[in-house]
């Protein structure tokens, strides 16, 4: 009987597909565990050999937790809203609609190929209204809560309004917007209800506001900061600027410290946490404030070192700051503006990165030292980027770096002073002058401190205590994070609606019950032509307050009928929450979220993708999280306790040479120095897996290479040049696991693709391993099955066979809990050999043996299984434990050494005592040789390890 891998694996799909074998329920005795994939974006690609690499890691791990007796959730879904199907709509036409469940369609046929134990029945798509009615119904949660920094948690907006209502806002201790103003209860009374909701915006957790973003022209919208690569966008590598708008903004900054300390209560690699560290960019220092000489306005600085205040020696402004314009004298006004718009045109990005350029302007006004009460110049220069602690700093060239080589741009200029300050202590001389020619003198006040914290508490003391004066209270103590609030509006079509619509321009949430608010249909997928967004061609978007329908934009009258948000919601909406939807099941999504489910599954336990979202969808989606616990409807703290980043597959790049100018192709080894260039050819065009290139379907591939020439190896073969990169349609390197899984079958395709080398690291893509694994299936096979049909016997196995079976049992299952899958290959292997040359074919070790296999090769392990006389899938048979008295050695070879030289080996039985070994090795005739007549001094026998005979 020969192993057909064609009807194995087409029956047991539709075996499993029809009981539901893999149905996880919301109500069971058994401990739970939650593997969940990062849901694939369905391009119309379709699926590389590179995408299932995660899954397959995944689907072992959910299999083996199955027959290791836990309820598993293992479910799969499409993060459908996004940008290429828009993209195509607006070339095409086509409603990215059809194309997208066109797409999933695909995805669905070849997830479906290559036996993923995924409950379907709780399928997710991001773009169903079904879905994203929850996605909405949580942005009406966010806009309706506060952050309250006393109980470190977010609240419902009503307590902080009852707060208002009784004591104003000054002891409000909240996540708010910077230029919040203070009230009191009296105050807030009186207020207009448009200022209260005003208000309101700056401490809800999602908020309109004018921004800066970055805006990319070419693709119409705005770009978060991690959707920008190298100053571009990641999408079509298009330029970015940065633009003022009124947005959405989701107020993460309010969860910075607990983003960063959940880091270390979770089990994800080192390497995705110290970016998710320096994301949230935590600085400790201090706020100081300076009073602007002869006006009233104040400059606040963010400083990491506050011990450095009497070195301060100039002010530096981001050429952004709001008070620019207002502190700069007439003088100065023309210098100031034109530096001013020669910054404009640099990105942020570009004034981070560069280091080397100095430039700044200076505008004329003074600052008063808060403690010495000295004058000091007012600068501005683009080092100092406007987004970042106040957009301002104190600047101490005697300390920092920047500060230091501003002041040596500018030594002589107007307005830079002749001498540089000295913060530190005791320096002896007062004034000195350094290589560079720079002069120093010194403040003295500091003198005495020993260390850096005594100095800031000193330097803070004084603030607090310099009593009438201006000075009092100017500086405190301030932590700063690089985080920035999180815009959350697109000007894209295919997204999520907001349920917003504007009433006197402030925004209203539609009411929990009338959602989903659908995506209404529009002529054209570009902005329309004043600049609004796509939305801004729908005719029916409307909402009418009285029926809370959606209607025709012409019966909009702001009494009854108002105009509805036309952005949609970036990318990450729909992947923040989505693992929490998985937890219910189809037919109790109506209400989000079933407490009593949430609770059950708690979160993730392992979560598989790649590594590429560390700073977006994994920061965004532990942010949801702990809102959503704050509030009641998320059972933990952090969504995903474990996480593996799985490596990338890489291609193996196909390349003919073509002679320079001509239509003439060299094979590789006859190129020898002549000027050729290379071009990338297809993979598909290879012949069997190897390099030979099959010349006639190469010239049936491009029009013009019909004709083209070639100049062969002496066997007359074409042979190509191959080379690891990137897999991508781009480079022809892409293998379709399709074929694979038609030539080979799919068992082979996920041994393959674990064989190929550890989980997490990158590993180039070689189709000729793979027969090796095909035969090893094969052999498998044929432990069972000769030629004439079923072998297997009830005879009772030889010791040596319990051997091989255990010493599997005991790898196989150590690697799957460390995530080692290539091992667990290899030790396959190694096991199947050893049997076969045992020719075993006996039911206890071949029924084990078969449950073994099963979570990396589903479909021959339930054929097995099957003929073993089973009557149940394999999928819930408990999985093999290892006995250590099979393991025991019952021998053990010697390495025998005369003098320290190894002369021969000898076997003896573990049982014997090491007076047995010395008498046996003293009588062995070999021994008699090396001795040559010699009496032995000395016998070391050290037990299981080696044997020494001194002479
Ligand atoms: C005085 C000083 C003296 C500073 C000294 C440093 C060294 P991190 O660690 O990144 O938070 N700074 C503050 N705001 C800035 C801005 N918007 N753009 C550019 N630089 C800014 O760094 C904080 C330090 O960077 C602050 O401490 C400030 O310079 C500068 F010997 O203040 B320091």
């Amino acid at each position: 009987m020969v192993y057909n891998h064609k009807e194995i694996e087409a029956f047991w799909q539709e075996y499993w597909a029809k009981h539901q074998t893999f149905k996880a329920q919301n109500n069971s005795t058994k401990p739970k565990y939650y593997v969940l994939d990062m849901f694939p974006y369905p391009s119309g690609a379709g699926l590389h050999v590179g995408h299932p690499l995660g899954y397959i890691a995944s689907d072992i791990v959910a299999r083996y937790k199955r027959h290791k007796g836990f309820n598993v959730l293992h479910p799969q879904g499409y993060d459908s809203f996004g940008l290429p199907a828009e993209q195509y709509a607006i070339q095409t036409g086509q409603h990215p609609a059809l194309t997208t469940a066109q797409n999933i369609a695909r995805y669905r046929e070849q997830l479906d190929k290559m036996g993923f134990s995924f409950d379907w029945s709780r399928e997710v798509k991001t773009s169903d209204p079904d879905y994203y009615r929850h996605t909405q119904w949580i942005f009406i949660q966010l806009f309706n809560s506060w952050y309250n920094n006393a109980t470190d948690k977010a609240e419902p907006i009503e307590t902080l309004i009852a707060l208002f209502e009784t004591e104003g806002n000054s002891k409000v201790n909240a996540a708010c917007d910077d230029d919040t103003p203070t009230f009191t209860a009296e105050e807030w009374r009186t207020f207009s209800s448009e200022k209260q909701q005003q208000i309101l915006l700056k401490y809800r957790l999602t908020y309109l506001a004018e921004t800066e973003v970055n805006w990319c022209p070419a693709l119409g919208t705005v770009l978060a900061n991690d959707e920008i690569v190298n100053g571009v966008s990641e999408r079509g590598g298009h330029p970015v600027i940065r633009k003022k708008m009124t947005q959405w903004s989701m107020r993460i900054t309010a969860y910075a410290e607990r983003l960063l300390q959940g880091l270390d209560t979770i089990d994800w690699s080192e390497s995705i946490k110290e970016s998710q560290r320096n994301w949230i960019g935590k600085s400790v220092g201090a706020s100081i404030d300076f009073s602007v000489a002869n006006n009233d306005s104040k400059i606040t600085v963010f400083t990491t070192r506050p011990d450095t205040l009497f070195g301060v020696t100039y002010l530096t402004l981001a050429p952004e700051h709001p008070l620019v314009l207002q502190i700069t004298t007439e003088e100065q006004r023309a210098e100031v503006e034109a530096y001013i718009a020669a910054t404009a045109k640099r990105s942020e990005r570009d004034r981070m990165a560069d280091t080397k350029t100095v430039s700044g302007a200076f505008t004329g006004a003074y600052a008063v030292h808060p403690l010495t009460g000295k004058q000091i110049p007012i600068w501005i220069g683009d080092y100092v980027l406007a987004s970042y602690g106040t957009g301002a700093v104190m600047a101490v060239p005697a300390g920092d770096d920047r500060d230091y080589a501003f002041a040596k741009h500018f030594k002589g200029a107007k307005g830079m002073p002749e001498v540089i300050n000295i913060f530190d202590k005791d320096i002896s001389e007062n004034a000195f002058t350094d290589k560079e020619g720079m002069t120093y003198q010194n403040s003295d006040i500091l003198n005495g401190c020993t260390n850096f914290s005594e100095a800031v508490a000193k330097v803070l003391a004084a603030l607090e205590a310099k009593g009438a004066g201006k000075a009092k209270g100017a500086g405190k103590a301030k932590v700063n994070y690089r985080l920035r609030d999180a815009v959350f509006s697109r000007q894209r079509y295919w997204g999520e609606p907001f349920p917003v619509y504007y009433e006197n321009g402030l925004p209203q949430m539609i009411g929990e019950e009338y959602l989903p608010i659908l995506l209404p249909e529009v002529e054209k997928y570009l902005p329309t032509e004043e600049g609004n967004p796509p939305l801004g061609n729908a005719t029916t978007w409307a909402w009418n307050t009285a029926n809370h329908k959606v209607v025709s934009n012409e019966l909009i009258d702001n009494q009854t009928v108002f105009p509805l948000e036309l952005n949609t919601m970036p990318g990450w909406a729909g992947s923040s929450w989505y693992w929490l939807e998985y937890m219910m099941e189809k037919d109790a999504r109506g209400t989000f979220p079933t407490k009593a489910i949430v609770d059950y599954w708690q979160n993730v336990d392992l979560y598989v993708g790649g590594s590429e979202h560390a700073t977006g969808h994994l920061l965004y989606s532990r942010f949801w999280n702990k809102f959503l616990k704050d509030r009641g409807f998320a059972p933990t703290e952090e969504p995903f306790k474990k996480l593996i980043n799985q490596g990338m597959i890489l291609g193996m790049s196909a390349f003919a040479y073509r002679l320079e100018g001509t239509n003439t192709f060299v094979s590789k080894n006859q190129v020898k120095g002549q000027s050729v260039q290379p071009i990338h050819v297809d993979v598909s065009l290879l012949k069997d897996t190897s390099d030979e290139l099959d010349i006639d379907k190469f010239k049936a591939w491009r029009k013009e290479f019909a004709n083209a020439e070639f100049i062969l190896e002496e066997d007359g073969k074409y042979i190509t040049g191959r080379e690891v990169e990137k897999m991508s349609k781009s480079k022809y390197n892409v293998v379709n696991p399709d074929d694979i899984c038609e030539q080979y079958g799919v068992d082979t395709l996920r041994l393959y693709e674990m064989f190929l080398g550890p989980l997490e690291q990158a590993k180039p893509w070689n189709t000729a391993g793979i027969s090796g694994v095909y035969n090893f299936l094969r052999k498998l096979w044929r432990l069972y099955f000769n030629d004439n049909g079923w072998q297997v016997t009830d005879e009772a196995p030889t010791p040596e066979m319990l051997k091989a079976l255990h010493k599997t049992i005991k790898k196989v299952n150590e690697d799957i809990e460390n995530f080692s899958f290539n091992t667990s290959v290899s030790q396959f292997m190694i096991c199947v050999n050893e049997l076969s040359s045992l020719k075993c074919h006996h039911r206890d070790v071949l029924a084990p043996l078969a449950v073994l296999v099963a979570p990396f090769a589903p479909h021959i392990a339930e054929e097995l299984w099957k003929r073993l006389g089973n009557a149940e899938s394999i999928t819930y048979a408990p999985y093999p434990v290892h006995e250590d008295k099979y393991l025991q050695e019952d021998s053990k070879e010697y390495p025998v050494s005369f003098n320290g030289k190894v002369r021969f080996k000898r076997a003896y039985a573990t049982s014997m005592s090491v007076a047995e070994i010395e008498q046996a090795i003293l009588s062995d005739p070999q021994t008699a040789e090396q001795l040559q007549g010699n009496t032995p001094k000395k016998v070391i026998v050290v037990p299981n390890r080696i044997i020494n005979i001194v002479m």
